[in-house]
């Protein structure tokens, strides 16, 4: 697996599944997020120990994109218990890249960060061949199973690759072996990639990934999960026939079908039982060229269109069986319609290089259900009209090699980003870190950031050092305040509604070090920092400062890994917006693997210590003040045919 950093051409291989050569950097089990966590500026905002959601330099949400192989996922919770890192394995991960919205080509808008996660492919090969991969894992904590394995037939012209993942967690205990109620999970995962030659130039492959979460527990919120499903498809055209001056060119279509259904039935005390099932469907088609080469410069053009549909119901039943239940639309049909182009240069002058991308997207949305209209006009809007947003987006990104030792790289970027529908048509969603209810504001203008950065990196023979330095600021930024009407949630603080609130900062940086000792050792570390406030106020749910070291030793067919992770405390919260004072945490990690044979089948075994020293801490991303995971102890078996 190959977790990137654009910007700092960071690569960890933390997965040791079938490469020969693969050295377990850091310690980790199996969850992916936990894995995506160790690219640098990655942090997690958690609502328990599923799904965690992905943060990138303080944004979430609206504010990056996740696309699974290039496909645009928009969740269908309400709550987002279902972020779109929750439909790929981590076995099942090629690739990870991440960019900044100063180093974000073409082909994405995300506005502070894109990530773009790769599931593994199928690969064409002369000699027709199978391969199977079978892994086991027990995870001590949680008295967790978790299963996979993968079938690949690979020939000239045709090959498939099949990878199922099945787990299943009892609740976890946290340091002081207390049981965190309802933290418990089951899910299954399956992907097939298949890709079919249509001449030694023209490609056209199929991806299907489909994911069910059931018996889902959240102990930050109210209410657990009992379905969430994801069906997700994709058709790719690849050619190396060239299309006017590019290169090569690739077309893809896409579909997906997110179902998700909270449940509160296993809860006790419950006030008034609720019942929130949520929909979301996108399909999109997008096209890419590349290679557009002119002396040593190079140019690709990204276009896409794709359409978003999204409802959520919220029906409460009153206990005492008098009145009859009560209907909402928490999210009332929106119907979101995107088209976007952009062209990104990359331009080569020898020790100075330079990128320039511009892209610009028209976004479109509407409520296309009445009851849903009429909630809104009940609230003084007007619906007849749709909403739509002119977002441009430019970044220069300039580099410089000093000489072959160091390189100095300045960037600076403008972007906008139209509302969510949560942000424009949200209707009383319940925030269970601050309390309150949530309400949409449809006449939301588009929020726009000015970001720059700066970096040195220093690379030689066996050291290698990274340095970011960077300042967002945010205009006409989307924020919830306090309004006057009663919320709806029994027992919930008020209601908020966003608005465009004016500037909010973000500033911060990033270092990083490895180091290889000798052939067998090798040592990395990495240091995180980040602040974020408004003129008013520091924001919420912004990571402290947080520092790892990890030092690797192999030996023969051993592999040894340590890791210490370091969180500062967070003295920087907002306390009305369900903040609270984080003390600081020290943990420690172990693992150890070894590599043998039987006959033919390669195989591994692996044993992990996470949170050795069994220490009680909170994440100060973690919803409503849950403590983390205490000790955990991973075992696992893997077999490669
Ligand atoms: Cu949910």
């Amino acid at each position: 697996m190959d977790l990137r950093h654009n910007n700092l051409d960071e690569v960890l291989i933390i997965d040791t599944w079938e490469s020969k050569d693969a050295l377990k950097t850091k310690v980790e089990f199996q969850p992916l997020e936990v894995q995506l966590k160790q690219i640098q500026g990655v942090s997690l905002v958690s609502r328990g120990s599923f799904a965690q959601e992905l943060v990138f330099r303080g944004q979430r949400d609206g504010r990056i994109q996740v696309r699974v192989n290039g496909m645009r996922i928009y969740n269908a919770c309400t709550d987002r218990m279902d972020p779109s890192t929750s439909y790929v394995v981590s076995n099942n991960l090629q690739s990870a890249e991440l960019s900044s919205s100063c180093e974000s080509a073409c082909a994405a808008n995300g506005l502070a960060g894109n990530f773009n996660l790769k599931t593994k492919e199928a690969c064409l090969s002369k000699t027709d061949s199978f391969k199977l991969g079978l892994a086991q894992q027990y995870l001590s904590n949680t008295r967790g199973l978790n299963s996979s394995f993968y079938l690949e037939n690979s020939r000239e012209k045709f090959a498939w690759r099949l990878n199922g993942t099945w787990f299943k967690n009892e609740n976890y205990r946290d340091g002081k072996g207390q049981e965190i109620l309802y933290s418990q999970n089951k899910k299954q995962n399956w992907s097939l990639n298949t890709i079919y030659r249509l001449s030694p130039k023209r490609f056209i492959s199929l991806d299907l990934i489909y994911d069910l979460a059931t018996d889902v527990g959240y102990p930050s919120l109210p209410m657990d999960v009992s379905i969430a499903r994801g069906l997700i498809g994709g058709i790719t055209y690849r050619s190396y026939h060239a299309i006017g001056p590019f290169k090569d060119y690739e077309l893809k279509l896409y579909h997906n079908d997110i179902y998700h259904e909270m449940d509160d039935s296993q809860r006790e005390d419950v006030f008034m039982h609720m019942d929130m099932p949520g929909w979301s469907r996108t399909s999109g088609l997008s096209f890419n060229a590349f290679n557009w080469e002119f002396r040593r410069h190079k140019i690709e053009w990204a276009g896409e269109y794709f359409s978003n549909y999204r409802r959520a119901e919220m029906t409460m039943f009153p206990d005492n069986g008098l009145e009859p239940p009560m209907f909402m639309l928490t999210w009332p049909d929106a119907r979101l319609h995107g088209l976007g182009t952009g062209v990104s240069g990359h331009f080569n002058f020898g020790l100075h290089q330079l990128m320039l991308n511009i892209r610009f997207d028209y976004e479109s949305s509407s409520i296309t259900d009445k009851i849903g209209r009429d909630q809104w006009i009940g609230m003084g809007y007007n619906m007849t009209d749709a909403r739509t947003y002119h977002l441009p987006q430019v970044s220069l990104n300039y580099s410089r090699f000093l000489n072959e030792k160091h390189q100095f790289k300045l960037a600076m970027s403008y972007g906008e980003r139209a509302p969510t529908s949560s942000e424009l048509y949200g209707f009383y969603l319940f925030n269970a870190h601050d309390g309150f209810d949530y309400l949409g504001n449809a006449n939301l203008k588009a929020e726009g950031l000015i970001s720059s950065e700066m970096g040195y990196v220093y690379s030689h023979q066996k050291m290698n050092l990274t340095s970011t330095a960077f300042i967002q600021q945010f205009s006409d930024y989307i924020f919830g305040l306090n309004t006057n009407f009663d919320a709806m949630t029994y027992g919930a603080n008020g209601v908020r509604a966003y608005e465009n609130v004016g500037i909010a900062t973000f500033y911060g940086f990033e270092l990083g070090a490895s180091y290889q000792i000798l052939n067998a050792w090798k040592a990395q570390s990495t240091l995180e920092y980040i602040r974020g406030f408004r003129p008013q106020s520091d924001l919420p749910l912004i990571p402290p400062l947080q520092a790892d070291f990890s030092l690797n030793y192999s030996y023969g067919q051993w592999n040894f890994a340590s890791q210490l992770r370091y969180a500062a405390e967070q003295n920087h919260f907002n306390s009305d917006y369900g903040d609270r004072y984080t003390p600081s945490y020290f943990l420690i990690d172990l693992a150890a693997n070894y590599r043998f044979k039987i006959d033919k089948a390669k195989s591994l075994v692996s044993l992990a210590i996470n949170n050795l020293a069994d220490s009680y801490y909170r994440d100060h991303l973690s919803w409503a003040g849950i403590p983390a995971m205490g000790r955990n102890i991973s075992l696992g078996i893997k077999c490669g045919l």
